[in-house]
């Protein structure tokens, strides 16, 4: 073993203890690769709110993208997502993700065009992403204002900056649509979501943003 990286380093720890005996800042490079990529992380509630949704809009250029809105209760974050339609889910957010909540989703998916011809708003829920394996934990479900498929036009959400960073251990997508899990904000490796995906394998908590189409 050469001892050049060894004396590389201990250069460079003495140049960081020189920026720090003068009071310098040193301003680290941004981490393609964020520590907390891969594993679960503290703290383990999001402290916006356990159940989160995204309205996403058709992706136009310039990129769109929207942040979550969160709730303390799945009731409200429910009746969000599907525009006002869903109002009785449990507050706890028990059975979510469940054979039954996803069958729920798909009879709401189906009743969209006909709440609207009355004049009454209804969204399409198009997928969600679980903090847990099984959809279990914190829940963001996925709004969008029309179903799938739609061709080359995708709805997109960047978790970069929220408490969703990294955090996504299962999935779900609904209706005809598929989800795309990015490692960085649309980009770098991906995990592809068609209909229910309860373990996510060596992309366990490396979502960083989500496509859905
Ligand atoms: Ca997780």
């Amino acid at each position: 073993m050469s001892t050049r990286p060894l004396l590389g380093r201990f250069k460079r720890i003495g140049m960081l203890a020189l920026a720090a005996a003068l009071g310098l800042t040193t301003a680290l490079p941004a981490r393609a690769d964020q520590p907390s990529e891969g594993v679960e992380q503290a703290p383990f509630k999001n402290p916006d709110g356990s159940f989160c949704v995204v309205h996403l809009v058709k992706k136009t250029e310039p990129k769109l993208s929207t942040k979550p809105v969160c709730y303390d209760t799945a009731t409200e974050a429910l009746k969000d997502a599907s525009g006002g339609a869903i109002t009785d889910v449990p507050a706890d957010g028990k059975g979510l993700g469940s054979p039954e909540f996803v069958a729920k989703i798909k009879a709401h998916n189906d009743s969209v065009a006909r709440i609207r011809a009355t004049g009454a708003r209804a969204d399409y829920i198009i997928g969600a992403v679980f903090q847990l394996e099984w959809y279990e934990g914190e829940s963001l479900f996925i709004s969008g204002p029309t179903t799938c498929p739609v061709g080359d036009v995708y709805y997109d959400t960047d978790f970069t900056g929220t408490w969703w960073d990294n955090r996504t251990s299962s999935a779900q997508s609904y209706y005809q649509c598929y989800g795309l899990l990015w490692q960085f904000t649309f980009s770098g490796q991906y995990y592809h979501v068609q209909g229910s995906t309860p373990l996510l394998g060596d992309f366990d908590n490396r979502t960083s943003s989500v496509e859905f189409y």
